[in-house]
């Protein structure tokens, strides 16, 4: 018979950092209540969510590098949008975002979580930071707790 392992979605008892960017705070702001309130809806205590606010997206890594290093949080959120501008600054922002938080887990070991939507429009964000396509920060908070379970059911392997 199979030992399957997974991570069950309560989360009491859990500590979670958000790491949320200021740039096009609208979608980050909509992001971040999504997190939270999925974060409290599944047990976790609104003292146990700390949020942290970065200029842009460029700087969220570095951010949550620091969390996931400090050892306080089991997973570590990481929010914000990219949104297409005139310049191609924005796929820089996106491209060192995305490996940059990937490294952050990678390195740490600890659950940190890609929530930053990359959208070509204003309009295609505002859908996916909870109108159309649901909320982004709610799928984010939902994979962290999840990992987290994850990883505590696994224990030492
Ligand atoms: N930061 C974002 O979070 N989203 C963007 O769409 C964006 N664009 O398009 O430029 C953006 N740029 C700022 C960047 O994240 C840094 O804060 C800035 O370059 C300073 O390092």
């Amino acid at each position: 018979m199979a030992k399957i392992c997974e991570g069950h979605l309560i989360g009491t008892g859990k500590v979670f950092g958000i790491v949320v960017s200021r740039f096009n705070e609208l979608i980050g702001r909509k992001l971040l209540e999504g997190s939270i309130d999925c974060l409290i809806r599944h047990g976790v205590r609104n003292d146990d969510i700390f949020v942290f606010w970065t200029p842009g997206a460029y700087e969220i890594p570095i951010t949550a590098m620091r969390l996931a290093r400090s050892g306080k949080y089991h997973a570590v959120i990481c929010l914000g949008a990219i949104i297409r501008g005139e310049t191609p600054h924005y796929e820089y922002v996106a491209s060192e975002s995305a490996k940059g938080v990937a490294e952050v887990g990678l390195s740490t070991g600890v659950p940190t979580i890609y929530g930053i939507i990359v959208t070509e429009t204003l309009e295609h964000a505002i859908d996916r930071a909870g109108a159309r396509d649901g909320n982004k920060g709610v799928e984010a908070a939902l994979a962290a707790i999840e990992l987290a379970n994850l990883f505590e059911s696994m224990g030492k392997q």
